[in-house]
């Protein structure tokens, strides 16, 4: 059997997470080629990890997983030396980042093939077409260089997500021990990171989901999820789960069904979802989720501006009465509402993007006298390609490009754009983006996040009573102080690093 090195790049510096997107990967070429997984989270060298597997033995596929960030830190030079040292070894990569910056990646000369969204027909067919010299035109989910051009294959419908084949948890053992993955979280102690279904059925025009899966979700039934997570809770210990899904909870009757499921279990869990999709579910349905363990919920809030919110396109259903109301409702059935806000998006004229900057300023704080427990995460704009979308036209008019380059990503400064915490959008002054972070910097001292488990309560007392002033009076300029503390205590933010 051939043989095929996947690598799982460093994308965090405090909780490995199981690897889903190189571990399905795996399974779908299980029994057919012979397989190795490298993770960057758990390697302090993986370079020389990799080097040893493709010196020891013939490896013919070197495949790589990229989200943007941080992961491009060992992909891009790890890549590169594995074209130079084993130019043989085809090398391919997937993931959101290598999808969407398709061009940069192609152009780099050092990456093969791209596999365009899910790889589990994709990766095995390709496989088999490298070896046996086949034309690839006519596999789907694909993107590669023929000559001069770069050509994409056309997307699959979504598979039927129960026939695809379990992850190989077994082997992922055997190179890493299983447990080191299930961590200590706000959730739990030994906490496993799931993911029950693929794409989203909505278009939002500043998501990195839709270029990909064009409004499509298909997702595994409560029955596969159940059985998957039993198993997982019961040879390896995990007690808690943090759904990794884009949009968890689109279907109702899965979420209760699995609620039912799930319910004895005495498991805590998280995902995400939309509002006004959840805001539909019954008072029943919010009940049972509770009882069953869902303790959290991550909602794409966006923003209170309904004009704003409407140029996004959510859907055209969510508004600002909405977000506020909801996170109210959710007070009843004592799950907490973590909302994601993105300041920063483009308007006419300079004046007009500062107002909806404190536009929203204004609105988080009403959210925060609706429940004060719910969680905010706030991101600056970072556009992705969504092309054809309103507020993607408006961002090329801005004068913004990408980087052509692959290595250019790796720039500090186009690494703070893929955090979405400083982007380079033209549109946005230092003014504008001081404003958004000084604010931030407050209400996380004000109302430190509960997801730092770390942070214990004299901590918190100590954050939340240096910033009450500012807080209170809406002076956010400066927070040197805060700043200051939350680095003491190394403060740790869910957005960049997860739980
Ligand atoms: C888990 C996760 C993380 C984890 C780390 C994951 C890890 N690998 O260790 C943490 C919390 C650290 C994280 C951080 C970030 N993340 Co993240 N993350 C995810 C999440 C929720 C799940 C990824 C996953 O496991 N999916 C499950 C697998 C099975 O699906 P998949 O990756 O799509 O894989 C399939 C295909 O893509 C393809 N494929 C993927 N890789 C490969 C490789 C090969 C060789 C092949 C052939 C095929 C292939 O085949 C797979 C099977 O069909 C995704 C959202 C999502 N639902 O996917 C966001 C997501 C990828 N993250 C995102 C972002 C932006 C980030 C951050 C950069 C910033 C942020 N502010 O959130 C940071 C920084 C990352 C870093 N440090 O490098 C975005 C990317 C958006 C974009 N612009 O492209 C996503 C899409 C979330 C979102 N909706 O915005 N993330
Ligand atoms: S609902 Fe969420 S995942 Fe779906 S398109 Fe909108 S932002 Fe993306």
């Amino acid at each position: 059997m051939q043989k095929v090195l996947l690598f799982n790049p460093r994308s965090n510096n405090h909780l490995a997470r199981i690897p889903n997107s190189v571990l399905q990967v795996a399974a779908s070429i299980q029994g057919k080629y012979d397989w190795v997984i490298v993770d960057g989270n758990l390697e302090d060298a993986p370079h020389q990890k990799i080097l040893d597997y493709l010196k020891a033995d013939d490896f013919k596929f070197f495949g790589c997983t990229v989200m943007p960030g941080p992961q491009l830190r060992q992909a891009i030079p790890i890549t590169k030396l594995v074209r130079e040292k084993f130019p043989a070894v085809k090398i391919i990569w997937g993931g959101y980042f290598a999808s969407n910056q398709n061009k940069s990646v192609m152009l780099s000369g050092f990456v093969d093939a791209i596999v365009n969204g899910p790889g589990d027909f994709a990766f095995p067919k390709l496989l088999d077409a490298f070896e046996n010299n086949l034309p690839l035109e006519n596999i789907s989910n694909l993107i590669f260089k023929k000559g001069n051009e770069i050509v994409t294959t056309k997307k699959d419908a979504l598979h039927e997500q129960d026939t695809l084949p379990d992850l190989p948890y077994e082997k992922l053992n055997s190179f890493y021990p299983l447990q080191k993955y299930l961590g200590k979280s706000y959730l739990g102690t030994k906490t496993i990171a799931y993911h029950s279904s693929f794409g989203c059925p909505f278009t939002c025009s500043f998501c990195a989901v839709v270029p990909i899966y064009e409004a499509k979700w298909k997702g595994q039934s409560a029955e596969k999820i159940y059985r998957n997570i039993k198993l997982l809770k019961e040879k390896f210990g995990g007690n808690a789960i943090e759904f990794h899904d884009n949009n968890f909870f689109v279907s109702e009757k899965r979420t209760v069904e699995f609620a039912r499921l799930i319910k004895n279990e005495n498991m805590i869990w998280w995902g995400e979802a939309r509002i006004d999709t959840l805001d539909k579910y019954s008072d029943e349905s919010l009940a049972l989720m509770r009882d069953a363990g869902c303790r959290m919920i991550f909602f794409g809030a966006e923003t209170g501006n309904d004009e704003v919110l409407k140029k996004m396109d959510k859907g055209g259903k969510q508004s600002g009465a909405q977000i506020l109301s909801f996170a109210a409702r959710m007070k009843k059935f004592n799950i907490i509402p973590e909302y994601s806000f993105v300041l920063g998006t483009p308007a006419d004229t300079p004046e007009k993007v500062m107002q909806q900057i404190d536009g929203d300023i204004a609105f988080i704080t009403k959210v925060k006298e609706a429940n004060p427990a719910t969680e905010i995460i706030i991101y600056v704009y970072s556009p992705v390609p969504t092309e054809g979308s309103d507020m993607y036209k408006q961002v090329l008019a801005s004068g913004f490009r990408f980087p052509e380059k692959l290595e250019d990503w790796l720039a500090p400064a186009w690494e703070k754009f893929d955090l979405r915490k400083n982007p380079l959008t033209l549109w946005l002054t230092v003014e504008m983006v001081d404003k958004i972070q000084n604010f931030e910097t407050v209400l996380n001292g004000y109302y430190p996040t509960i997801t730092d488990i770390k942070l214990n309560s004299s901590r918190r007392k100590l954050l939340r009573t240096i910033s009450s002033l500012r807080f209170k009076t809406g002076y956010h300029k400066y927070p040197y102080e805060i700043k200051a503390l939350q680095k003491v205590f190394k403060y740790r933010q869910p957005e960049t690093e997860g739980f």
